[in-house]
């Protein structure tokens, strides 16, 4: 028996010897001579010990139980089940791009920082936008404040400017802040809802918090659901310091301007595009870069000389607070673009570490307690998820400038520090000290701006932070008629999810003190009573301070001065089916591209279309795969006969809807036009351009009138046109 079972173990080993050499591997000890393609060297270990075999693990014959022994593959686990890191717990999902920073004039007269002093002077940066409430997997397009973090690799140490799209936060101090995001994150016992604020425990929050309800009424706004991270405006929210080579200090609150414009999504497209590609914005921002359009924003400041400080009906240190642009314009100063994208997302967008106290001489903080409590936040969660003290070593975060300190050790050491004395003052080490000299002036160092302060310890919040509503108030009465609708719809959707008819009276009776008309018309169809602005004051939070006579309306709060602006990087679907006028659709793709913008040829299956002279026209994506929400306009060129084939497609029907419903520029020419028509988005008028309904650009005609694609483009550069009526009754 024994003997008959070893002759078998044999012929096995000799098998497997085959079937090991069979598979294409070289013998043991040879490394691979067809190296992989990717990289065109032999796999190795962490160690750089080359393997033949990334395929096999070690086994006890080929059927055989997989040996403990086997470090190759022990190892390449080991490192697979440690690949991810804590995500962050606010602003989890993001996306980033490195670029340049250029300041446009010498700002000596205001603040020393060498990145500001020679006009044209490039400063590398890296950006990385976020939505704040969603997981690392959440979609983009959730309403919510976007992050807009920038790092300046500065000749004199890298600064941080890590703001949001809003100009102002949800409370005043930081001790807070843990109760506001564990209000907005998903309820903790069942982890619902993700990414949206749609709920009982964050509504129940804001309305005992009355400072949050400026901030509520900017993420209520459409500004909390961006057409595009290239197309929001960023704010560094708090107020900051300009220090100048004298010492002498200015307050400033800085401001990012997006050269296309600042748009927005409609609601029901934000939503449907969480769901139909949940990397809306993401996918945006790369296609752009890769594309060479790439995106560019002017850095403004507006600036108060510290003599001013308490020129305003507002605290400067209020965060709930913004300085209106009336009130001191936006100085423009310099221009950041974003023209390289990531070459690996962990090592750069989600490595990179982000700290208001990143500093460089001549910009100082204010003493906003929000901003105060910050400069504890951002290394203590570094710590954590990067896992040690050295995070500012991995590449992203290294300065590109000189570094020189006594900081040793820790978790993950990158740098090898030689000599005896990791202390200052030395002798042991030729004497050398690292210390800037103190004095003033480009190239010495930071110093903090001398400041007085003797006064008793308290935990008070100061009574100058008390106003909670005027500016609620100047943002509502600044908005258009559309952007107020959109601002009342989106109340209503969001009171509408909750569970506890209190908290949504709650919320209208602190409305009532913003606008009464406003508060009215949110409550309306929410099942609850009357908006009672008295019973607001009843609650502990609750501070009353009566509208100062300065809440007049600010312009410059509206998203729609921004526009009309530029067509560059929109994008445009063009709906097909045999019988296509393929004239009209060339001549329209190609004024499209003469401005920048680009084109889709859409129609039910991949393939071709066979064009009205008998040619084909190539396909691009299918009505499916690329529904209306990725779009910004629609053309439906002359289809002939074939037109009615169209509209018995449901998906091709409920494509033009949805385009129309999201009051997107949509051209028809042709028998197109007639589509609409039948559709009931347009009666056709004479041959011709018409525009019956706003950003609708009709001709009738067989030919393309000269003055179509130009009436198409301006429509599109108008963004939206949210002011068409009867949408109502949109089946989309
Ligand atoms: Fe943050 N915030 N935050 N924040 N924040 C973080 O730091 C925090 C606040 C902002 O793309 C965290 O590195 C506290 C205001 C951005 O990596 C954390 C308080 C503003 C980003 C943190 C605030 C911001 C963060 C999480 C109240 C607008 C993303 C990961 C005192 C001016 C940066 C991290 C990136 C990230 C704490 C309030 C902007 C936990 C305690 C106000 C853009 O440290």
């Amino acid at each position: 028996m024994a003997k008959k079972s070893d002759t078998t173990a044999k012929k096995q080993l000799a098998q497997d010897k085959v079937n090991f050499t069979a598979e294409g591997a070289p013998p043991p000890g040879k490394v691979a001579t067809t190296a992989p393609v990717a990289h065109a060297q032999p796999l190795t270990t962490n160690q750089g010990l080359a393997f033949p075999d990334n395929h096999n693990s070690l086994k006890a014959g080929g059927r055989g139980p997989t040996l403990l022994e086997d470090f190759i593959l022990r190892e390449k686990i080991t490192h697979f089940d440690h690949e991810r890191i804590p995500e962050r717990a606010v602003h989890a999902r993001g996306a980033g791009a490195h670029g340049f920073f250029e300041v446009y004039e010498d700002m000596a007269e205001l603040t020393k920082a060498g990145f500001l002093s020679t006009p044209g002077m490039q400063t590398p940066v890296f950006a990385r936008f976020s939505t704040v409430a969603g997981s690392r997997g959440s979609a983009d397009t959730a309403r919510d404040a976007r992050g807009f973090a920038v790092k300046f690799y500065t000749a004199e140490g890298n600064y941080d400017l890590v703001g949001n799209n809003i100009p102002v936060f949800f409370i005043q101090d930081a001790i807070k802040f843990p109760d506001l995001i564990h209000a907005v994150k998903p309820e903790p016992h069942n982890e619902i809802p993700q990414a949206a604020s749609a709920h009982d425990t964050f509504w129940d929050f804001v309305t005992l918090m009355p400072e949050s309800t400026h901030m509520l009424m900017w993420v209520m706004s459409d500004r909390a659901i961006p057409r595009s991270l290239r197309m929001m405006e960023g704010f560094g929210v708090h107020t900051f310091k300009l220090v100048n080579a004298a010492g002498v200090a200015s307050f400033v609150k800085f401001h990012w301007k997006p050269t296309l414009g600042v748009h927005a999504l409609a609601w029901d497209e934000a939503q449907k595009l969480a769901g139909k590609d949940a990397d809306f914005h993401r996918r945006d921002l790369w296609e752009a870069i890769e594309a060479g359009h790439f995106p560019e924003w002017e850095l403004g400041v507006q600036v108060v000389p510290e003599e001013d400080e308490f020129r305003f009906s507002f605290d400067l240190l209020d965060p709930t607070k913004l300085l209106p642009e009336e009130l001191v314009p936006v100085r423009r100063i310099g221009r950041m673009v974003l023209n390289r994208n990531p070459d690996n997302y962990f090592a750069e967008t989600e490595q990179v570490a982000f700290h208001p106290g990143h500093l460089v001489p001549g910009i100082d903080f204010s003493n906003d307690p929000l901003l105060q409590g910050r400069l504890f936040s951002y290394t203590d969660t570094q710590l954590s998820r990067l896992g040690g003290a050295n995070f500012h070593a991995l590449p992203i975060n290294q300065p590109k400038c000189p570094m020189h300190n006594f900081q040793r050790d820790g978790m993950h050491r990158q740098q090898v520090n030689t000599g005896r004395a990791a202390y200052e003052p030395n002798t042991l080490a030729a004497g050398v000290e690292f210390r800037a000299d103190g004095k003033q002036g480009p190239g010495q160092g930071f110093t903090s701006v001398p400041e007085l302060l003797e006064s008793p310890k308290l935990r008070q919040r100061s009574p100058s932070f008390d106003d909670h509503f005027s500016q609620a108030r100047m943002f509502w009465i600044s908005q258009s008629p559309a952007e107020q609708d959109h601002l009342v719809a989106a109340f209503q959707f969001e009171l509408s999810k909750l569970g506890t008819p209190a908290i949504r009276q709650r919320m209208v009776d602190n409305l009532a003190h913003v606008d009464a008309e406003l508060a009215a018309r949110v409550a309306a169809p929410l099942g609850i009573g009357a908006p009672d602005a008295q019973a607001a004051t009843q609650w502990p939070g609750f501070r009353h301070a009566p509208h100062p006579v300065d809440v007049v309306a600010s312009p410059a709060l509206s998203m729609l001065p921004t526009g009309p602006g530029s067509v560059a990087t929109r994008q445009v679907a063009i709906l097909v089916c045999n019988g296509v006028d393929a004239t009209a659709v060339a001549a329209v793709q190609q004024a499209l591209a003469a401005a920048g913008a680009s084109s889709k040829i859409i129609s039910a299956a991949l393939g071709t279309v066979e064009v009205a002279d008998g040619d084909h026209l190539a396909v691009d994506c299918t009505l499916v795969t690329t529904p209306s929400v990725v779009f910004d306009a629609v053309y439906l060129p002359c289809l002939g006969v074939h037109a009615a084939a169209l509209m018995a497609n449901g998906d091709a029907v409920h494509f033009v809807l949805e385009a129309y419903k999201h009051c997107k520029p949509i051209a028809a020419s042709g028998s197109g036009a007639g589509l609409l028509a039948s559709l009931g988005i347009t009666m056709p008028t004479d041959p011709g351009v018409a525009q019956p309904q706003p950003g609708v650009v009709l001709a009738t005609a067989g030919v393309l009138p000269p003055g179509f694609a130009p009436a198409f483009l301006q429509a599109i550069a108008q963004h939206r046109h949210w002011d068409r009526h009867g949408l109502a009754t949109v089946p989309a």
